[in-house]
């Protein structure tokens, strides 16, 4: 059976949303990670969502540690049903949850767990758990076909990575059944990755060049019947999937591997995530956001066009409702919904998230500078956050690329990338 015949209809989705959210801070200092702005007119929350429905499976809970309007907003305006599907995406929160205790998620499994009771309506079998930060397009199909075909309790989908970037993500040793055999989270030491190392002819011989990669990492999505997931999670006090609710689990339960071999990108750092960003504004992006068969959906706006005077643009992508000024250049930049740049600005590999609202007005007025980037100014290696006001002969260059930062500061610089928070005021003749 082709997995065009699967159906996910007894299967929910659950995002998670973010746990504490520090390695995305200050993008995440006012707002839910989900809700954090991607590819100048998306938001994180759309990549997951969007690959559920090009599915076929139109029911998710999104799990985020704050209670965000914008993010409700958000879901609510986008992700619309016809009554008759009985598809939705809702919001769980975590302080709605106080009877099941005052704290916080703890972890993954944590938020999950508190969360059980919206997963005890008979219609779900199965649960797919996906994460909130990862740039990816995967038909949740052909997961859900090797689930069924194996017979496995719970599978998880694989990807081939080389040593390099296995310390940072789940690394499994999988028999010739594709059972799961052992699973080591985050490796450190040689010692440790030995245990759960692969041999590439493993990797070959189903079909996937192995290109020198000797580890199949956990990409954090997970499919579970739901009764041995409910049973996992009642019996114990795992607050985290990979860290321990697998490693426990596999010589009670059938944990299998699905492997993928696509683009997959973890966007959970300020590092990845810029990167991330500035990758699809290039000439062939790794991920292509046109693709007619499995489109990344975001909120529908009407905007106007963007407006650009005598600008040179080279591989870029710029969003809608934008103002660009005379003599400007925009290189390899990301430019979101409704930027304004003045003349004679130069923004070089930046991501501009771009503005909430449409400002009509010019100069400084109570103090504050007009929402967008000031003439004359020069911007590079930064991701500026919505709502800038960033002064006229502004130079953020940031050559040194030394990390610096208050918790509050307007102007911070993280994984050596230059931020300007959300709202924040940059001054006329700032220089970094
Ligand atoms: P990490 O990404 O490091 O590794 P984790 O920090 O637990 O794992 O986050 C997984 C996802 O859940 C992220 O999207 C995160 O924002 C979200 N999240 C974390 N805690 C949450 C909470 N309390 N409430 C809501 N959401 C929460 C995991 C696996 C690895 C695997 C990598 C792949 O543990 O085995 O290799 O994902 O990226
Ligand atoms: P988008 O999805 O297009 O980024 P949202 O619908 O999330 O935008 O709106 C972003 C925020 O901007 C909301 O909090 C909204 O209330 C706010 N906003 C919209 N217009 C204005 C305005 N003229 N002045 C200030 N804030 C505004």
């Amino acid at each position: 059976m082709s997995s065009e015949h699967i159906d996910l209809s007894n299967t929910i989705a659950l995002i998670l949303g973010g746990g504490r959210g520090t390695r995305l801070f200050p993008l995440t200092k006012i707002r839910a990670k989900p809700a954090v702005p991607l590819a100048a007119k998306y938001r994180l929350i759309d990549i997951p969502i969007s690959n559920c429905i090009n599915s076929g499976l139109n029911r998710a809970y999104v799990l985020t540690q704050f209670l965000s309007e914008s993010l409700h907003r958000h879901l609510r305006q986008t992700y619309t049903f016809d009554i008759f599907s009985g598809g939705f995406v809702e919001l769980l929160a975590a302080q709605q949850t106080v009877s099941e205790g005052t704290d916080w998620y703890q972890g993954t499994a944590d938020a999950v767990r508190k969360n059980l009771v919206h997963l005890r309506e008979s219609w779900i079998e199965h649960i797919l758990i996906l994460s909130g930060d990862q740039l990816y397009r995967m038909d949740f199909r052909d997961m859900m076909k090797t689930h069924i075909d194996s017979g496995a309790d719970a599978t998880i989908a694989a990807i081939p990575v080389d040593r390099k970037d296995a310390s940072a993500l789940g690394i499994m040793q999988v028999d010739d059944s594709g059972r799961v055999r052992g699973f080591v989270e985050k490796p450190q030491t040689d010692e440790e990755l030995a245990k759960v190392k692969m041999d590439p002819a493993w990797i070959e011989a189903r079909g996937i060049p192995a290109q020198g990669r000797e580890c199949l990492a956990s990409m954090g999505l997970y499919i579970f019947n739901k009764s041995v997931m409910v049973d996992l999670l009642e019996s114990s006090t795992h607050e985290d999937f990979g860290k321990e609710v697998f490693p426990a689990a596999l010589d009670s339960h059938k944990v299998n591997v699905h492997l993928f071999d696509g683009y997959w990108e973890d966007i959970g750092t300020i590092r990845a995530f810029y990167e991330a960003n500035l990758s699809l504004a290039g000439k062939n992006p790794p991920f292509d956001l046109r693709d007619r068969n499995a489109p990344i959906y975001s909120r529908p706006r009407f905007l106007p066009p963007t407006i650009m005077g005598d600008a040179k643009i080279n591989n870029s992508l710029i969003a809608d409702g934008c103002h660009i000024g005379d003599n400007v250049t925009i290189e390899n930049s990301v430019i979101g919904l409704r930027t304004v740049v003045g003349d004679n600005v130069t923004i070089r590999d930046s991501v501009v998230m771009g503005a909430d609202f449409i400002e009509r007005r010019q100069g400084p007025r109570d103090g504050k500078l007009p929402v967008g980037i000031g003439a004359n100014s020069q911007i590079s290696g930064a991701i500026l956050d919505k709502n800038c006001r960033i002064g006229e002969n502004v130079v953020i260059e940031n050559a040194s690329k030394v990390d610096y930062h208050g918790e509050d500061d307007a102007f911070q610089v993280r994984d050596g990338i230059s931020i300007v928070i959300k709202d924040a005021q940059i001054e006329s003749g700032f220089r970094f």
